[in-house]
């Protein structure tokens, strides 16, 4: 099962407390201060991790509470340091603090990592507090509490590529074609349930990631068909495909179905509607009288959209569409590679 969005409760341990405790040994009437310190309370953690896809086994644990560090002890002994608890989530999990609505950490690399509540520290003994004047301090510090917060933990899957379009536009069909992805394909809507990832290579020795999505229907971002639940995996995408099925037993019109998707990615958020993009017509094998091949055409011109008519079955045009895209993926990742 694909999860991609969990709640999580965390709380980090307390510090443990520091000790009041004189020394007491044979032959020594009055031992000075030897209260040692508290140790510190166990931080929770959250780490990426490229071996995991899902935020799935999160679902099934919501609780993550760090131990207490333990109190000091005589004879100047520290307690003990609680560990840390670590949450293994994947790669490009955006983690939130429910109640204030900040963005405590995007984990975009393997390993990477962050503290989402810290361990109280641990209170000092009473022997820290002794002085030229006060010999015989009493004074001891207690532990400071830990934290504790509700977070909201997101999987956005990190892609150059996004593919959208209609159920059955072939977007399965078409990282099937390109990539080494293995995608269930049908012919009946909504097969993809979940996102799927794919590799493309291209040229000598360049690549670009491209990411599958279930089809979007009219009134996706009211919640019909599968909703917009997926979008937020293209969000991060540098490039978009709006894949149009052209073929002779395509259901809607190939210019009403790219503009009611491009509707769609609008009212779940604009900034997707000015994402470099462009239209794939789908299944040119199977065009027939190409009546919908040329409005599609026609409309892209007009509109000065790249248009790249293509079939996943022949791979008619799919050189010409991956080249082009892995170019702009080059040209869109430049920048940030110039600052990293
Ligand atoms: N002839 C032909 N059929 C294709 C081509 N591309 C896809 N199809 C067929 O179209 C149907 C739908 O393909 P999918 O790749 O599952 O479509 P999808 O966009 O992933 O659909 P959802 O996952 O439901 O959103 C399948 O029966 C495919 O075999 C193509 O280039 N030529
Ligand atoms: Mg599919």
């Amino acid at each position: 099962m694909f999860v991609d969005e969990v709640r999580i409760f965390v709380h980090s341990g307390r510090g443990g407390d520091g000790v009041c405790s004189f020394r007491r040994e044979k032959y020594v009437p009055r031992g000075g201060p030897d209260g040692g310190d508290g140790g510190d309370g166990g931080n929770v953690m959250v780490v990426a991790s490229g071996r995991l896809t899902t935020l799935l086994d999160l679902r099934y644990q919501q609780h993550y509470e760090a131990k207490p560090g333990n109190p000091g002890e005589g004879s100047n002994r520290h307690g003990r340091t609680a560990p840390d608890v670590i949450i293994h989530v994947p790669v490009g999990t955006v983690i939130t603090d429910e109640a204030t609505g900040e963005t405590l950490a995007d984990l975009t690399a393997d390993g990477q990592s962050q503290v989402v509540a810290r361990g109280g520290r641990g209170g000092r003994g009473n022997a820290n507090f002794a002085t030229s004047t006060n010999r015989i301090p009493t004074r001891t510090e207690p532990g400071t509490p830990g934290e504790e917060r509700w977070l909201h933990l997101e999987l956005k899957l990190l892609a150059d590529v996004g593919l959208v379009g209609f159920p059955n536009a072939g977007k399965s069909t078409l990282i099937a074609a390109i990539s080494a992805a293995r995608p269930k394909i049908a012919d009946y809507p909504f097969t993809t349930l979940t996102p799927n990832l794919g590799v493309v290579s291209w040229g000598e020795d360049r690549s670009f990631v491209v990411a599958d999505i279930p089809g979007l229907i009219e009134g996706a971002h009211e919640g019909k068909g599968l909703g917009v639940q997926f979008l937020r995996h293209i969000e991060r995408t540098s490039f978009l495909l709006h894949l149009v099925d052209i073929s002779e037993w395509a259901a809607e019109d190939p210019v009403v179905s790219y503009e009611v998707m491009r509707k769609e990615l609008a009212a779940y958020d604009p900034s997707l509607k000015s994402r470099p993009s462009a239209v794939v017509g789908t299944k040119l094998d199977i065009r027939g009288d190409e009546q919908r091949l040329d409005r599609l055409r026609t409309y892209c011109k007009r509109h000065r959209l790249r248009f790249f008519p293509i079939s996943a079955v022949t791979r008619e045009g799919l050189g010409a569409l991956i080249s082009f895209v892995g170019k702009q993926v080059d040209t869109l990742r430049a920048p940030c590679a110039t600052t990293s």
